[in-house]
């Protein structure tokens, strides 16, 4: 539920950093040679050539989409290089995608507080890093200013058909600016300081938004992609928000964007101007009518966490159509797969980072086939997390056995038959650094080596009932239980009252697998006399019933051939022939995000692995989830001053190409 903060102050500097079409990356660097070709990722799935997930720039200018599928993308596009996304245990593995996201936030994490927000996304908050810069250097008395900081796209800033850099040095240079103008300045320099930083260490180009907020900064980290940045200036929030879809808006894509729509007919930003706080907040209650009345004039107190690792770690796969799972036995064979992965993936963090998760949640998706009430979720089940794989599966088969029993009410005995599963995943959340004092680590490692050697159910106390299982995200009910790692009994106590009812939006949640738990939409509350502001429809509180929801040149320089790290050199070494090279693409094609994101696809969730849209970007994973076939929107005033990210590589190693002028 989005929470109106005050904005803590309008002077803060925070950028949102968003890779170029990230997996795409992660590939060509692996296998240089693909550099500068028309390349995609695909599902391991190869049903009509597997799913896009991402789509190289060079590619979309062929009008590639991530909504096509090998096949169509090759008609669209014959020379298209299609990787297939690594597989592991019969399922998608994000492991070098998401530890090349990690490098990149080693990186970015230098200049101040950093906060991964997905697995290609990260927030700063750079505002001491600026003002520490202004106070030392005299914006106006920069002697020189990198080409990267010059090809800043300043928002509102008239550039007339001007030299659009010489433009920007005297903005970035005025003497009479004003100071939050002059700190973004100093952010543009950082942020610019810092991409070409990721550029030199990791190969990886990306885009970034500086602005007073996160909320401004993620909206303008899109707009002009690739390998660019812009700057939302205080002069120019009213324009960049007006035109805006409010349903694009951070937590406006569901139930209460569709109410403002339906109910005081909102469609855009500025349509929300209209209404006094007042209003709102007699509309939607306190705390989300000032929450909106924030959102529409750009005002977002949200705080950049310090966080460089996932909030959860999760394990799922989606089984569509005919491969759903019918018997009992089928689904546990699953789970010990995911259960395997998840418990990897938890000792790792163990060993590497001293953090425990406390809590293990199932999620299912599920049919019935006399289906009478099509509706009916399958209820996802969290017990507290006990380590080592063979816990986990056991643990997560008897959350299931709760789920299906729950799911096929009592008029059904859960035996096999009747009944398929077509999604499954396990979370393990709330994840803490083990507590320091006497526990030491290495017990801890000590009696995780115990327990993870096997993978065969234990006989461990703990073999919750059926009531203890319920103490389930849906039913939300608080109990306080022990959580036993390894051979140690820390003692650690938690409440699981906080959990509510799994939805199948993610938002905005660190995803190294999206945590699936719940992130409430504001929950307004219509008096009886709005109710009925939009004649003959129904209020947004009652048509949620009672239902609980869920650049170019100035950066090559940097990258040359000799600057790559050892380990990328290795990376390199790996590559292996995907197909025949193609001529390279060099014409721009950046669009605004919202523009791509909005044009991009639509998805049946069926077709997707559940751990990969887990670890998308949260908005992402809300697209992808609830099936949403978006609406066209307004083109956002964007300039179209970005080259192809194939400006970057040659098609040959990583030899520079003579980029065009920005
Ligand atoms: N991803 C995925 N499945 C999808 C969409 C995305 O697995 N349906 C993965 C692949 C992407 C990564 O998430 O590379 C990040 O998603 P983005 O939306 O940020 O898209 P890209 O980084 O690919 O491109 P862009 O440059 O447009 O941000």
């Amino acid at each position: 539920m989005p929470v109106a903060r005050p904005e803590t102050s309008d002077s803060r500097i925070i950028a949102h950093v968003d890779m170029d079409c990230f997996y795409v990356q992660v590939e060509q660097r692996k296998q240089p040679h693909l550099r500068g070709q028309p390349t995609a990722v695909v599902q391991y799935n190869s049903w009509k050539g597997g799913g896009l997930i991402a789509v190289g720039y060079e590619a979309r200018k062929d009008g590639v989409k991530r909504s096509m599928r090998g096949d169509e993308a090759k008609k669209v596009c014959p020379q298209i290089q299609l990787v297939q996304v690594p597989v592991a245990r019969g399922k998608a593995d994000l492991t070098i995608y998401r530890n090349a996201g990690s490098e990149v936030v080693s990186i970015l994490a230098r200049r101040g507080r950093c906060e991964r927000a997905s697995i290609d996304e990260v927030y700063l908050d750079l505002t001491e890093a600026a003002e520490t810069m202004l106070k030392e250097t005299p914006l106006e008395s920069l002697e020189s200013i990198d080409e990267e900081v010059l090809k800043s796209h300043v928002l509102g800033l008239s550039l007339n058909g001007n030299d659009e850099k010489e433009i920007v040095r005297q903005w970035l240079t005025r003497r009479d600016a004003d100071h939050r103008d002059k700190l973004l300045a100093c952010g543009a320099i950082i942020v610019a300081e810092l991409r070409m930083q990721v550029l030199r260490e990791t190969e990886f180009t990306c885009s970034a938004g500086i602005a007073h907020n996160k909320m401004l900064a993620k909206l303008a980290s899109g707009m002009n992609k690739p390998a660019q940045q812009t700057i939302v200036t205080l002069a120019s929030v009213k324009g960049l928000l007006e035109p805006l879809p409010i349903k694009k808006m951070k937590q406006l894509g569901g139930k209460l964007g569709s109410s403002l729509q339906t109910d005081l007919g909102v469609d855009t930003v500025g349509d929300l101007l209209q209404f006094s706080v007042e209003k709102l907040q007699d509309l939607y209650g306190s705390n989300t009518g000032t929450w909106l009345w924030n959102v529409a004039r750009g005002i977002s107190g949200d705080e950049v966490e310090g966080r460089l690792l996932p909030k959860s770690h999760g394990s799922g796969k989606t089984f569509p159509g005919v491969r759903a799972l019918k018997t009992v036995a089928a689904v546990e064979k699953w789970l010990k797969e995911l259960c395997e992965e998840l418990s990897e993936r938890l000792q790792l963090d163990l060993e590497t980072n001293k953090r425990v998760a406390h809590t293990l949640t199932l999620h299912a998706h599920a049919y019935k086939s006399t289906d009478t009430d099509s509706h009916k979720k399958f209820p996802s089940k969290s017990c507290p997390l006990r380590y080592g794989a063979g816990k986990i599966l056991e643990d997560s088969v008897n959350l299931f056995q709760a789920g299906l029993r729950e799911f096929l009410g009592s008029y059904m005995n859960s035996a096999d038959g009747g009944w398929g599963i077509t999604n499954l995943s396990v979370t393990a959340s709330k994840i803490v650094a083990v507590p320091s004092g006497t526990c030491s680590i290495t017990k801890y490692f000590h009696g995780q080596d115990r327990f993870h050697a096997s993978s065969e159910p234990s006989d461990e106390k703990f073999a919750p009932e059926d009531d203890n299982l319920s103490t389930s995200m849906t039913e939300s009910h608080s109990a306080s239980h022990q959580t036993e790692i390894g051979g140690e009994q820390p003692q650690i106590t938690h409440d699981t009252s906080s959990f509510d009812q799994y939805e199948t939006t993610c938002k905005d949640e660190a995803s190294e697998s999206c945590l699936t738990l719940k992130h409430h939409e504001p929950q307004p509350r219509l008096p009886e006399k709005e109710r009925n502001i939009n004649d003959g429809k129904r209020s947004y509180e009652q048509k949620r019933k009672a239902t609980k929801e869920k650049g170019t040149s100035s950066i090559l320089r940097f990258l040359q051939p000799t600057s790559c790290s050892s380990s990328n050199q290795e990376a390199k070494c790996l590559s292996s022939g995907v197909q025949e090279a193609s001529g390279m693409e060099s014409e721009s094609l950046t669009e605004s995000q919202n523009i791509r994101r909005t044009n991009s696809w639509r998805y049946n969730v069926d077709e997707i692995d559940q751990s990969v849209v887990e670890e998308l970007p949260p908005e992402l994973q809300e697209e992808v989830r609830t099936w949403l076939r978006p609406q066209k929107q307004v083109k956002a005033n964007t300039e179209k001053r970005g080259s192809s990210i194939a400006h970057y590589f040659s098609p040959n190693k990583n030899e520079y190409t003579n980029p065009k002028k920005s």
